[in-house]
């Protein structure tokens, strides 16, 4: 049983130190571990500093890529590397590193694919009200579109296993957090989480420059999520509403029109017949956004096929 840490890091020469200190060394259940570092083209000397404390792999990309194409650029490194099980954790030592063997234990016992650490995000002291507000109403939206359990969407501790790895596809450039639990969640996969502990903070967050940024992109991303996974039902909602606001208006109409008044009312009849005609063209995108959805997991059974074939 092989498990390979992942970090992925920007300019972490500062913090890096601290968290590869707290990473096991060993864990019953576990023949060895070894750690991989994804250095998304950072300007310090994040790559010496990681080579000098002994990571065992290196990622370098020559410019910044984002987190979520190092993420899982770090994945399917640690596939090649034959990983059996891959947790990834955060560079500015956020996470405990002592918990990782809590971590993969469902993978172990092979009741999950997927772990998530429970970062508790009520207990954390430095988030502030708004923030814990936030982190708990994200979580509860992506347990909605993703139908899973999920305490803490965003936390990035987590683990999965190989045959879940091998599933993980990334599309959004921003985060893969939310995308995995939802994408996951979708494909069936079993997904657990444990509490974990965090650490104090050593820096503030790069990801969120601030709240604004931070709720504007995870709804993004949502929506780009679920409407990959869920086109149809999407579009018929929005499709759905559209057409019988423009119903109801038409009706009115009609009322009019059979009471006797069959002059005037004319913007409402051209308001009822373009939303008629939006609605049913949005529920027309909807199924064939359904179509290619379907290709989309037919193309995603053969890539799977190919890479447990490589
Ligand atoms: N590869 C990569 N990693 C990043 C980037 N920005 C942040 N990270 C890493 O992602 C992790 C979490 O970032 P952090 O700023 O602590 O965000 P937080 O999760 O909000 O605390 C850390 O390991 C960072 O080094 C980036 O652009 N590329
Ligand atoms: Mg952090």
């Amino acid at each position: 049983m092989k498990l390979i840490i992942q970090i992925p890091c920007l300019n972490e020469e500062n913090t890096l130190p601290k968290t590869l200190a707290d990473l096991p060394k060993e864990i019953v259940g576990v023949d060895s571990i070894e750690i991989l570092v994804i250095d998304d083209g950072s300007t310090d000397k994040t790559s010496e500093v990681a080579r000098e404390l002994g990571a065992h792999h290196i990622l370098r990309f020559m410019n910044n890529k984002g987190l979520a194409k190092a993420f899982i650029a770090g994945i399917n490194e640690s596939l090649k590397l034959n990983a059996d099980i891959i947790v990834n954790t955060d560079a500015d030592n956020q996470y405990f590193g002592g918990d990782i063997e809590k971590l993969i234990q469902p993978i172990l016992k092979k009741e999950a694919d997927i772990v998530i650490g429970d970062r508790q995000v009520e207990t954390i002291r430095h988030f502030s009200p708004l923030k814990i507000f936030l982190q708990k109403f994200g979580s509860w939206v992506v347990r909605q579109l993703s139908g899973t359990q999920i305490p803490d969407a965003t936390s990035g501790f987590r683990a999965y296993s190989r045959e879940a790895a091998l599933q993980l596809n990334v599309v959004s450039d921003f985060t893969y957090t939310i995308e995995t639990i939802i994408s996951a969640g979708k494909k069936n996969l079993a997904i657990a989480h444990v509490p974990v502990k965090t650490n104090k903070k050593l820096r503030e967050s790069r990801l969120f420059p601030s709240i604004r940024v931070y709720l504007k992109r995870s709804m993004v991303t949502m929506l780009k999520v679920y409407s990959m996974y869920r086109p149809l039902r999407l579009f018929t909602i929005a499709g759905a509403t559209t057409f019988f606001l423009g119903f109801a208006i038409g009706c009115r109409y009609l009322f009019f029109f059979f009471m006797g008044q069959t002059e005037g009312h004319i913007q409402s009849l051209i308001l009822s017949a373009i939303l008629l005609i939006v609605g049913f063209q949005i529920i027309m995108m909807g199924i064939a956004a359904e179509l290619i959805s379907v290709n989309r997991q037919l193309l995603e059974d053969i890539q799977l096929r190919i890479k447990k074939k490589e």
